[in-house]
Order: C-alpha cells, then structure tokens, then sequence
C-alpha cells in the first residue's frame, strides 16, 4: 500500500465534439493522441468516415479476433508500410504471410530467454554509464535525453557489438532525421485522410536514410570477413547464422541490413520512452520511488543491476508495466481489413482502416479501475490479456517484449537505487504522440544522489 497523490500523472484531454476534416488534419499534426475521442475511454467501438471508413476497437474480445483469431484478415495498416518501407524494407516488422513467417522463425532464437540473458551485460554497462552521467549533472536533467543516450548503447552494442567501426552517433542523428521526416506526414494516413492532402514520396529518398543504411551496411560487410568476436553473440552474429528452420534459407545482406535497422528503430527510442516515462511517475509518486529504490537497494546495494536481479524486483517490474499501461510507447496500431466481417456488431469492410488506440484501451473505464490513475500495485494481479496491450499481442507480438522489459528493469533500479528524482513546479511533460508516445519538451527532473 502505498501513499499515491490524489491527482492524475500526464494526461492528453480527449476530443469531446467531432474534429471534421480540417479540423482533424490540424489535430493530426499536433498531437495525434488528441484525435481519440473521449468516448473511446467509455464505449467498445468507435467508427467513423473522415475520407476512409474507420473504426477504433478497444473492446477485448475484438483485439483478440484482430490480432489473433483473424489475423490474416487484418494485415497491418496501407499506412504502416507506406511509413516503414522505405526505412526498413520488407523486413519483419512490415512483411506479411509466408515472407514474414520465415524471417520471424529465423530472428525468434536472437530473443529467446537464454539469448536475452546473455545481453544482460551490456544493459548492465549501459545502466552503469547512465549514472556516472547523471554523478556529473547539475542542475534540471532532461531524462529523456538521457534514458535516449542509455538505451542506444544498448541497442548499438547488441545489434553490432560496437565495433568501433560504427559511428554511433550518425545512426543515431540519422534515425531522429528519418522519424522527424516521416512522422508529421504520415499521421495523416493514419487516419486515412483524402488523396488531395500533400503526401510525401520524396522525402524518402533524404541523405539520412542513405546514411543509415551505408552505416548497417558498412558494419554487416565488416563483420561477415572477420573472425568470431570473443563475448556472447550479437544479434548480427545471430542474423548471419538464422535459418528457417523449415526451408534452410538464410538472410541474404540486405535482408540482413534491413531487420538490424529495425531492431534499432523499433527497439531504441520505445525502451527510452518506457524509462523516461517511468522516472516521471517515481517523481509524481515519491512514497513509490522510495519503496522502489529500497527494493534496489536491498536487491544491489550500489552496484548495478544484472539480468540475474530482475526476479528479485517486483516492484521495479510493476511500475515498467504501470508506465506501459499509462504511456504505452506505440500507442496506436493500425491496420487494413481485407475480408467483411462483424466487430462488436459493428460492419467491417474490406479497405477499413482498423485502429487500435492502446492509449484509450489502457484508460478504458470498464477495463480499469481509476484509468487515469498512477497505481503500480494494480498488477500485482494480472490484467485481462486483451486490455493490456504494450508490445501488441498475436502472432505479430513485440519479438523484443523481453529483451526490453529486462532491459528498462536493468536500468530503472539501478537508476533508483543510485538517485533520487524530483518534479520541478511547472514542467510536467505533455504525452504528445508521433509515430511514438513522446514527452513534449523531455522529462525534465531534478536528480539527487542517494547517500
Ligand atoms: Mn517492439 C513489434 C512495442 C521494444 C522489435 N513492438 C512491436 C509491436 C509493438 C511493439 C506494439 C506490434 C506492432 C503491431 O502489432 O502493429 N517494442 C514495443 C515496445 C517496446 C518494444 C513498447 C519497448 C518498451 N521491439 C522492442 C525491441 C525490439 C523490438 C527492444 C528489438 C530489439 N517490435 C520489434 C519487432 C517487431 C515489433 C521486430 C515486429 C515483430 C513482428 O511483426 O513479427
């Protein structure tokens, strides 16, 4: 039992009247999160026409038919792939039917258990180097930035070991380059506004993206003529030796290229989010930080924490879920119905765009108790596998799911067990979504260290 405030943490005010088109374009691109309706917090369904048909679903039973039952009939979204694409190829996270089955089957031993397991090093190191960072801070520190930094090292280090002929901070300014570019276009397909809205096309052909690429490519190439590196593998040791284990076939190099770019992509910014978010509300709650930094404490004194640590906190596990309940990093799904079908007595046709807005399904008030609420113990019992949705669910689920909890619980108890985190008056982040959940502005907190 804890001392929670009285008040809500962050939170977006929903739309309370219908937006229009025009007023849903400039919606859009401020802050997609503002173009849910509040009635998604109260009702299962919500469908509507702004251009395209849509429907948003946040009823469970629905969730499971998309993303399971029926998922063949529920491809991802016109729109997903026209963002992706050109980043990321045809690779795991936009393929569809037997080219995704095969690269999910080859990729799945990189995230197995054990193999998450043997990461756990680097996440430690990078946890590490977060709080000699934090030592040397004075002053407000923007914690996103820094769970940014954190998180990246990671992501870099297991995707290409660093090895040294990888220039991190150019993959890095190149990523924040291509999601700035696309993100504020692309929220308008989201939504399936009308073909006469400027798209983009050639922004996609930008100097960042052929960076990027150059860079994966440059390491790939390094890396298949040298011999095995000492340490546990790397997921490009583990992609260069994947095999369907049906067919035999292996990546050739640019599929190769293109699922360690998605890696990078899909796994670096989410996670930084996740332990930004989650200082935020240890600040907002600080009768939880205390009870959290004391499990730290008790588990690892001042050392950092290993992945062998994470059974031993609980606490530290729940409020990463708490934080994925309340800021669920892609916060919006979407996808393309390709068949008719019935959800929630509702009409679906073939060319539906399908919504899943996680954010309004983590809020929802016939699913949750006090939605809006901070309160890490509520997981102390399971919740409704179709009502708590973070890394999606299916046959599509976040291959990363484990790699990233391990990883965010690695980082957040070290962090607590070493720091103290305060709010300061008047610069509450606003959630602000483009392609992901961000804090408008950063995390901005003041950091103390313990002892
Ligand atoms: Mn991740 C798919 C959320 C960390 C790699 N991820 C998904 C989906 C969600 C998601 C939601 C499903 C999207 C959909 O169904 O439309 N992922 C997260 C969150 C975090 C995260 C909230 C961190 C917190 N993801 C990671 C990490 C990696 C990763 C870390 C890799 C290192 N994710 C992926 C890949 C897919 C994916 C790859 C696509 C899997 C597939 O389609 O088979």
């Amino acid at each position: 039992m804890f001392d929670l405030p009285d008040a809500d943490p962050a939170k977006v005010q929903l739309a309370t009247k219908p937006l229009g088109l025009w007023g849903t374009a400039m919606t859009a691109r401020r802050n997609l999160l503002e173009l849910i309706p509040a009635i998604a917090t109260r009702q299962p369904i919500v469908s509507g026409k702004t251009g395209l048909r849509w429907h948003m679903v946040m009823d469970p039973e629905s969730l499971r038919r998309i993303l399971k039952d029926r998922v063949e009939d529920y491809p991802k979204s016109v729109t997903t792939k026209l963002i992706l694409n050109p980043a990321i190829g045809d690779s795991l996270f936009v393929a569809e039917g037997a080219h995704w089955r095969w690269q999910r089957r080859a990729a799945a031993p990189a995230f197995s258990q054990r193999h998450v397991e043997a990461l756990g090093p680097v996440m430690t190191a990078a946890a590490e180097a977060s709080c000699r960072r934090l030592a040397a801070a004075q002053g407000p520190v923007d914690l996103f930035e820094e769970t940014v930094a954190a998180t990246f090292e990671v992501i870099s280090d297991v995707t290409f070991s660093g090895d040294g002929m990888f220039d991190r901070d150019a993959v890095h300014h190149s990523i924040d380059a291509y999601i700035a570019q696309t993100a504020k276009v692309s929220l308008m397909d989201v939504i399936g506004l009308p073909a006469w809205l400027p798209r983009p096309g050639r922004l996609f052909a930008g100097p960042g993206l052929k960076r990027m690429k150059g860079i994966a490519d440059q390491a790939i190439a390094a890396r298949a003529e040298a011999a095995a590196t000492d340490g546990p593998p790397d997921l490009l040791d583990l992609l260069l030796d994947a095999q369907d284990p049906e067919t035999g076939r292996a990546m050739n190099r640019d599929e190769l290229r293109d699922n360690l770019l998605t890696f990078i992509v899909a796994g670096h910014e989410t996670t930084a989010l996740t332990l930004a978010w989650a200082l935020y509300v240890c600040a907002f709650a600080p009768d939880v930080q205390e009870a959290a930094a004391a499990e730290a404490r008790a588990a690892l004194g001042t050392r950092a924490a290993t992945a062998a640590d994470v059974g031993a906190l609980p606490l530290t596990m729940r409020i990463v879920n708490e934080t994925l309940r309340l800021y669920p990093p892609a916060a919006f799904l979407s996808r393309t119905a390709q068949a008719p079908d019935t959800l929630c007595g509702r009409e679906v046709r073939p060319g539906d765009t399908v919504m899943m807005p996680i954010y309004a399904l983590h809020r929802h008030h016939l699913l949750w108790d006090r939605p809006d609420a901070f309160d890490p113990d509520r997981f102390l019992t399971a919740p409704d596998r179709y009502a708590f949705l973070p890394f999606g669910a299916g046959p599509r689920i976040c291959i990363g799911a484990s790699f990233a909890l391990q990883e965010a619980v690695i980082i957040l108890a070290t962090l607590l067990a070493n720091f103290r985190f305060d709010r300061i008056p008047g610069r509450e982040p606003q959630p602000r979504m483009i392609l992901t959940l961000r804090p408008d502005g950063g995390v901005w907190l003041s950091v103390r260290p313990r002892d």
